[in-house]
């Protein structure tokens, strides 16, 4: 079946037997390209019916489905023309792991960060009305992405606005871990429901109960009529305000699916669809471990056993020395917004299960939530990704800083992350951590060094920040590790003709860069910055007035990072003929690939540097 499909007009011609092999068929695909190129099995799995439905009944591009997250895309870019591409999934210049507009014109928006969809589709059905056109807009949004701000402020404003809008809430139970919170609790009361079946009411029998065609069916359900009664439940979140809620659904039927999302279709203003699906559908290993498949690398199909070699990471170390200084100091708690995993706090929480916050995909109240904590005496320590981070860049700013509150913001997967792509590439951290004032702003080197800085942290009484990357050290054993200071840099090898200053996971870079121009008889001088902010200022005047040249490295953004502290206090202290030349990501969004393909496509490895240092010799004047 699937050799015969190509798009979604391909779908609408099979009857539901077909469409049901075809689902198999899907999955056996995802499942074989994702346990080769790596990437979000479960969530994939469990949409199959609900995409192969949705494909059936609405007609893209007209019609507009944004995909929340979009890490559930996969089987909607086999159905747009992108079966045979889908084999280059997450690899450089391959298909994206979301969707993306400039692939399909059936990616009608970008998506990566959770709960981003009602807000996107209100606006598409706002534009549509203004202009006069009819097509429809849906959002389709998982219970975990449903808990952010975002989708319920969307909730708020398109239930009040009564724009005709379909939501499809894609209710696993599951955000990657079990889902939380008093909205869960809700939702599992409605999954109780007796579930929608096409024969408990059939879309033919509400429809020729509406007496004028297109007149809303929401009057004739006001009115008390039998029949849709029993698809829309009273006085419950949804309908009070102001969506008409259908469902729950057998997510993992399509038949069941299409029905209900024609009646939809006769629906005025908007409408919540809950539709009941199985993360994981199909593979077993995956349903009886949905969070471990949430996201995967490549992996066995056989025995589910990933074929990456199992070494620790900083997120790892991060957990394990929260724990131990949480042994030490009561006053520490963890706050996760829904990454207990990913950030390496799962052990944290079975530990001290009182001083572990979960708090949903909600980074902004993570944030509000520890300022409060801070201000009555805790220590919270609160683990976010650095694109996450982007999402609660105020609560930074407004709710912490100002206040000099000792919340420890821990920057996971801070620089480039590889093949999830540009919306979760960490380059943007440093630039924007280091416009506020009364941070202090860490990377650490190696484990060793995150372990002392979290100590740091800690013990500072100050709002601190520490970035550091995804994955593990950079393969280079350092022999010192310095006490942190505030504001102290750290001298790791002396050296006449050329300073290299570099922060976090690129000083091990510029080590091996300096020890192999010793071998050109160039004496380096190596610091490792360790403080962004505050800068170090005396070691590097000294060190720049002795050498003159200048490279600074880092894994972030060109703009406002190591760089340009540098260059500012070159400037500021008026350093005279000083050669400086700056490596960083560019000002540009980085695309999907793995992270050597992306340093070394952005000249910043070991190997690029090193030529151009070596073939340049002269480095640019300021
Ligand atoms: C702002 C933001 N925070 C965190 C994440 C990481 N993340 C990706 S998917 C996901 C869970 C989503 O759960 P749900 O919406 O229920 O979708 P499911 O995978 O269960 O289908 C999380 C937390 C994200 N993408 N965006």
């Amino acid at each position: 079946m699937l050799e015969k499909i190509n798009n979604s007009q391909d779908v609408k011609k099979l009857n539901i037997d077909e469409k049901k092999q075809l689902a198999e068929e899907i999955r056996k695909y995802i499942l074989e390209i994702v346990s080769e190129n790596g990437g979000h099995l479960a969530s994939n799995l469990g949409v199959v019916e609900l995409t192969i439905a949705l494909h059936s009944v609405y007609d893209l591009p007209k019609d507009k489905i944004v995909w929340d997250v979009g890490h559930q895309t996969y089987v909607h870019k086999i159905l747009t023309g992108r079966k045979e591409k889908l084999k280059t999934l997450r690899k450089l210049d391959g298909i994206a792991g979301f969707p993306k507009t400039c692939e399909s014109e059936a990616d009608c928006f970008n998506t990566g960060h959770s709960s981003t969809s009602i807000s996107a589709a209100l606006g598409m059905a706002r534009a549509r009305d203004l202009e006069g056109k009819d097509n429809y807009v849906l959002a389709v949004i998982g219970d975990g992405a449903l808990t952010g701000g975002m989708a319920l402020e969307a909730l708020n404003d398109a239930g009040y606005s009564q724009t005709k809008l379909t939501v499809i809430l894609n209710d696993n139970e599951m955000s990657i871990s079990k889902n939380i919170g008093g909205l869960n609790l809700f939702l599992s009361k409605l999954r109780t429901k007796k579930l929608y079946t096409k024969s408990n009411i059939s879309a033919k029998k509400i429809i020729s109960k509406i007496p004028i065609i297109g007149r809303p069916i929401v009057k004739i359900v006001q009115k008390g009529k039998r029949g849709i009664k029993q698809l829309i439940i009273p006085k419950m979140f949804f309908e009070d305000i102001g969506f008409k809620y259908l469902g729950p659904v057998d997510g993992n039927n399509i038949e069941q699916l299409e029905s209900l999302l024609r009646i939809s279709k006769q629906i005025d203003g908007p409408t919540l669809i809950h539709v009941l699906t199985k993360k994981g559908k199909g593979y077993k290993i995956a349903e009886e471990n949905p969070d471990k498949f949430h996201a995967t690398a490549p992996f066995d199909i056989e025995t589910g056993k990933s074929k990456k070699e199992k070494k620790d990471d900083y997120s790892k170390i991060f957990g394990e020395k929260l724990i131990e200084l949480a042994n030490k100091n009561q006053k520490i708690v963890a706050i996760t917004a829904s990454m207990k995993d990913g950030t390496g706090l799962a052990k944290f929480a079975k530990e001290f299960p009182d001083r572990f916050f979960d708090i949903g995909i909600a980074e902004q109240h993570a944030l509000g939530l520890a300022a409060g904590m801070a201000k009555e005496g805790m220590i919270p320590v609160v683990p976010i990704y650095s694109s996450f981070y982007q999402r609660c860049y105020d609560q930074v700013i407004h709710d912490i800083a100002i206040q000099k509150l000792p919340v420890v913001m821990c920057v996971d997967r801070a620089g480039i992350v590889g093949a999830d792509g540009e919306t979760h590439q960490g380059t943007l951290d440093m630039a924007f951590f280091r416009l506020v004032p009364n941070l202090a702003i860490l990377a650490p080197k190696d484990f060793k060094e995150l372990e002392q800085m979290l100590e740091f942290a800690i013990e500072s009484n100050k709002p601190v920040v520490i970035r550091y990357p995804r994955g593990g050290e950079d393969g280079y054993q350092f022999m010192e590790h310095k006490n942190i200071e505030i504001g102290k840099a750290e001298l790791l090898k002396s050296g006449t003709d050329l300073t290299i200053i570099a922060i976090g996971k690129t000083v091990a870079r510029a080590m091996k860069i300096a020890e192999k121009l010793q071998e050109d008889n160039i004496e380096v001088e190596v610091i490792n910055a360790r403080f962004i902010k505050p800068l170090d200022k005396k070691m590097i005047i000294e060190s720049i007035e002795k050498t003159r040249n200048v490279i600074t490295i880092e894994d972030g953004t060109i703009i406002n990072g190591l760089g340009t502290a540098i260059k500012e206090l070159i400037i500021d202290e008026n350093l005279q003929n000083v050669k400086i030349k700056s490596y960083a990501y560019p000002d540009k969004f980085i695309k999907h690939g793995s992270v050597e393909e992306l340093e070394k496509l952005y000249k910043l490895d070991e190997v690029s540097i090193l030529n151009e240092v070596k073939k340049e010799k002269i480095l640019c004047q300021i």
